[in-house]
């Protein structure tokens, strides 16, 4: 932990740290609340049900019964488009957000006054857990618009008592500035874009040992303990993780505490989680990798009765040093959709980061770009040396770490410094150039 960062956060609702028995009786009451506003108000949601012979909250006997009932998944968000998922009328929506979809139409969410209310306290939650106190200053460099990661801190911030500098996304030279000029205590932003300010700091000379900076809250997309250990380094600042998505209510669902920042706790008191063999869709063994599927357990406007994520990760419910009581999840690796198989081998891009950043004298921006070879897949490495480095070594080391890490022969190539496209948000790390081959 970096000098001057907050050693004991406070716990923001003692929801955290209810026994486990009472908290699995807490989430079966919710759960056939949402069953009932899932009857009465979503038609698709309820087909579900009657499918698996739910035709009222008491037919729910336990949590276990969940596992009878079919998965939601984000094609079901698409078919629904813009509203067909919702529970409550128009009228009752305060707001509405969207991911950014990579198919055409964004998944648009909606939020009534009541889902915004507990989302911005669930972010209390997890910026609290993270170390964030009253009367620091957060530099929120999340883009602010449909994007839930902007609003999404910026309501927490504000909620803890904490200044909010609602900054969003690019502009870098004025990031810097009023990082300089303001004294933010707390970075938010995703990890691959800390990294450009980062870089733009250390262009301008500006030490940010220098800066008042502790502690950075990033998420939005996948990143490894190498990507970890590489922004403290160069920022100076404990890097805590936020997991969430649009369609749960954005960040707010999981997050690390500062005390541990051993897996993120999950808030299971308004979302059930489990993990699922995304091939058969059936519970993995406690503790086993799989798909993270979500049931939201206090959604008024979205409720979604378990919604496959795509998300690869693990859970684990042992107790956590920071007092909470809440299951956390592991190995966040990415979407099974970013999976590529080359060779007949499961690749994730969290696997190449994390071989990548283990090389001496690169720097933290690679990108995968997969071709069509014949009938074969075949993918290149492009990154950046750090500083003055000579390409072809750093090649040659970087090609034998990804040969020792993946099992593959991967083709690196190393560009000159600064040429590879940077974020502002989520990082592309794929470019598939498989379909424009035919
Ligand atoms: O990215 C919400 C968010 C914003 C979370 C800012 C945290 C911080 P979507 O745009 O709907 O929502 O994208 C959700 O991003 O299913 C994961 O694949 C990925 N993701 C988000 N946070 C993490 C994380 C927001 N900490 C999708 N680690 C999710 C790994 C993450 N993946």
């Amino acid at each position: 932990m970096p000098p001057g960062a907050p050693s004991e956060p406070l716990i923001w609702d003692p929801a955290e740290t209810l026994p486990r028995a009472e908290l699995r009786g807490l989430q079966l009451e919710r759960l056939r609340t949402t069953v009932e506003r899932v009857l009465r108000g979503q038609a698709l949601g309820a087909e579900r049900l009657a499918s698996a012979g739910i035709a009222a909250p008491d037919d729910l006997h336990s949590l276990a019964d969940l596992e009878q009932i079919a998965f939601m998944t984000k094609s079901d968000l698409r078919a629904s488009y813009p509203f067909g998922l919702l529970a409550v009328a128009r009228d009752e929506l305060v707001r509405v957000h969207a991911s950014s979809g990579t198919h055409g139409k964004p998944t648009v969410v909606a939020y009534t006054r009541g889902d915004l209310d507990r989302w911005t306290d669930l972010m209390a939650r997890g910026m609290t857990m993270a170390g964030v106190q009253p009367g620091m200053t957060i530099h929120n460099a999340n883009g602010y618009g449909l994007f839930t990661g902007g609003l999404g801190f910026h309501q927490g911030g504000e909620r803890i008592g904490a200044t909010v500098v609602p900054v969003s996304g690019g502009r870098t030279a004025r990031q810097i500035m009023l990082l300089q000029d303001l004294g933010a205590e707390v970075l938010v932003s995703t990890p691959s874009y800390s990294l450009v300010i980062a870089q733009a700091l250390e262009e301008a000379g500006i030490d940010p040992a220098q800066l008042p900076l502790q502690l950075g809250l990033f998420g939005g997309e996948a990143w490894t303990e190498a990507m970890r250990v590489q922004i403290e380094r160069t920022l100076g600042i404990a890097a805590i993780s936020f997991y969430g998505l649009s369609e749960m209510c954005g960040p707010g669902v999981a997050s690390e505490c500062l005390a541990a920042r051993a897996g993120l706790h999950v808030q299971e008191d308004h979302f059930l989680v489990e993990v699922v063999n995304p091939d058969d869709g059936r519970a993995v063994a406690p503790g086993e990798e799989g798909e993270l599927v979500f049931t939201t357990l206090t959604k008024e406007a979205l409720p979604l009765i378990r919604y496959r994520t795509g998300d690869i990760g693990g859970v684990i419910e042992s107790p956590c040093r920071c007092g909470r009581t809440t299951a956390r999840l592991t190995g966040l690796r990415g979407r099974r959709d970013d999976m590529l198989i080359v060779r007949g081998v499961n690749l994730y891009p969290s696997q190449v980061e994390h071989a990548l950043l283990g090389v001496d004298g690169v720097a933290p921006h690679y990108r995968l770009i997969v071709e069509r070879v014949g009938p074969m897949d075949e993918l290149t490495l492009e990154c950046e040396p750090a500083g003055g480095n000579d390409h072809e070594p750093l090649r040659q080391r970087i090609e034998a770490q990804l040969k020792e890490h993946t099992g593959l022969r991967i083709a690196v190539t190393v560009l000159d410094p600064g040429s590879l496209p940077r974020s502002e948000g989520k990082a592309v790390r794929v470019l598939d150039r498989r379909s424009v081959a035919g």
